[in-house]
């Protein structure tokens, strides 16, 4: 995205974000995913320089960039076959500014240092956006679950906790779900947590289970949050959900919730995903079969068409961003739209792309959007609202309550709208209207960057 140049303030701006740049990518070679996270941030930061060089002076960037500590470990367990395993565990403790760290973790065969990085990076700024006292963190292994069984996965994750316990508390880093981790996992990690320390730190991990200190609607909250974020910038153009036509991309728990709020919004959903292939349904989505395939049998997407002999299914996940649609959101993983998939999407009218998902769209696709006068809501705002209720969950659970559904989700509702305004204003106040990719980061930034100031060098 170029920023338009109009003074020496901006020049002096530009000239500090390329340098800063320049040397993060000396320091981090090779991780593309990292690199890619922080130039989108940085160029949006360049009239927030310009504005107030304070922030130069402090160099908060150079700061900000550099994890305060990224622990990375051995998981060594035995599969069924009794021969020993060994994965790699990561978590990075990106920035305490402002709360304790909080992210999720990652349980696929991609992750390495800088998907974990790039996360981490893109949570400092997303959990600034949510109002809470939440710090930037994220976690995870290069660990493939799939096809593993019930004892393998349970043996994994107790290895797994066995060495990120010596890192994590309610007060110190507050790890949660992302891909490849959801409820399940989040009950035997917070077993083995508990074993290994004696204590019921209720407040430890957020998607616990709503039996044992669990929030309602933090299984809901990311996809829900979504839609409720897309509602409210489509509201402001005079649009809605309602009645119009929607491709959700993956299957997994950010999809499905989206699916169901979408859906409840009137819209047809004709489509969503799994990492093989797509599934198109002319009539709408029927939700009921995906959560029973996804959620309990875990099985693939291509047998919903064995219950919908009407559906088609085709192979390949990126197919699904040729179907002509009003709203795209991808729900399902990083750079799952490329500037090719964009200009499909641009081409066959779609109006808004909202993302569930983290960094789904590469740098160039969001340009396309731009240029193209799509409404496009970034990630760290539009897929803030799971972390958000995790943050409600340790609210909950430091003081020992339970909240109802209705309260929780009217306060999502509130998060999601305070972030939608506040990024909008934020992207009014510095030059670019209406741009909600310079908005979310500069709203999130100036948070952070403020308490940095206040806590001196550390
Ligand atoms: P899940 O594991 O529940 O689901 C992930 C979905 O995406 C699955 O359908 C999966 O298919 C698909 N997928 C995963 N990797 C790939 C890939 N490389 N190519 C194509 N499809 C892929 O994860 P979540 O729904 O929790 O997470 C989805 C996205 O949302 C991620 O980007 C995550 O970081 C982000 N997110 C999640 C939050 C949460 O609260 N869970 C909060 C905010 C953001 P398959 O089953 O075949 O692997
Ligand atoms: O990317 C994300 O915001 C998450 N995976 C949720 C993190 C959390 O701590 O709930």
């Amino acid at each position: 995205m170029e920023l338009v140049m109009n003074s020496e303030e901006m020049k002096a701006a530009q000239d500090y974000v390329n340098n800063v740049y320049e040397t993060v990518k000396k320091r981090n070679p090779n991780e593309d995913e990292f690199l890619q996270a922080v130039k989108e941030i940085f160029q949006s930061l360049v009239p927030v320089f310009a504005k107030s060089p304070k922030y130069m002076e402090h160099n908060i960037l150079e700061r900000i960039v550099e994890p305060e500590r990224l622990i990375t470990f051995r998981i060594p367990w035995v599969d069924d076959q009794g021969k020993v395993q060994v994965n790699r565990g990561f978590r990075v403790q990106f920035s305490s500014a402002i709360g304790p760290y909080k992210g999720g973790l990652r349980f696929h065969p991609t992750v390495n240092a800088s998907i974990i990085k790039f996360l981490g990076f893109e949570q400092i700024f997303k959990n600034a956006l949510t109002g809470q006292a939440i710090g930037g963190g994220k976690g995870g292994s290069d660990f493939n679950p799939r096809g593993k069984s019930e004892g393998e996965v349970m043996r994994f994750t107790q290895s797994f906790m066995t060495e990120l316990c010596k890192y994590i508390g309610p007060d110190t880093d507050v790890p949660a779900g992302d891909i490849g981790v959801g409820a399940r996992e989040i009950g035997y990690m917070f077993g083995q947590y508990k074993r290994l320390t004696g204590r019921f730190d209720a407040g430890v991990l957020t998607g616990k289970g709503v039996g044992y200190g669990g929030s309602l609607v933090r299984t809901e909250a990311t996809g829900y949050g979504t839609v409720y974020f897309v509602e409210e910038m489509l509201r402001d153009q005079g649009l809605t959900f309602s009645g119009s036509t929607v491709v959700i991309s993956g299957s997994g728990n950010v999809s499905i919730y989206a699916i169901d709020k979408a859906q409840e919004y009137g819209a047809k959903v004709l489509a969503c995903s799994d990492s093989d292939g797509y599934i198109y349904d002319e009539n709408g989505i029927c939700l009921d079969t995906v959560k029973r395939l996804k959620e309990v049998e875990r099985a693939r997407i291509s047998d919903y068409v064995k219950e919908h002999p009407h559906a088609q299914y085709f192979e390949g996940s990126t197919g699904i961003w040729t179907i002509p649609c009003d709203i795209a959101l991808p729900c399902a993983t990083q750079n799952e739209i490329n500037e090719q998939s964009a200009k499909t999407l641009v081409a066959n009218g779609v109006k808004a792309v909202g993302e569930g998902a983290n960094m789904p769209s590469t740098l160039e696709a969001i340009d396309v959007f731009l240029e193209n006068r799509v409404l496009f809501a970034p990630g760290k705002a539009a897929n803030a609202g799971g972390v958000a209720v995790s943050a409600l969950e340790m609210a909950q659970n430091s003081s020992r309550v339970s909240w109802s559904f209705e309260k929780v989700d009217r306060k999502l509702k509130h998060i999601m709208k305070d972030i939608y305004r506040n990024s909008i204003n934020a992207a009014e106040e510095y030059g670019y209207p209406g741009n909600l990719v310079v908005g979310s980061n500069v709203a999130g930034f100036l948070r952070v960057a403020d308490a940095m100031i206040m806590q001196g060098v550390v």
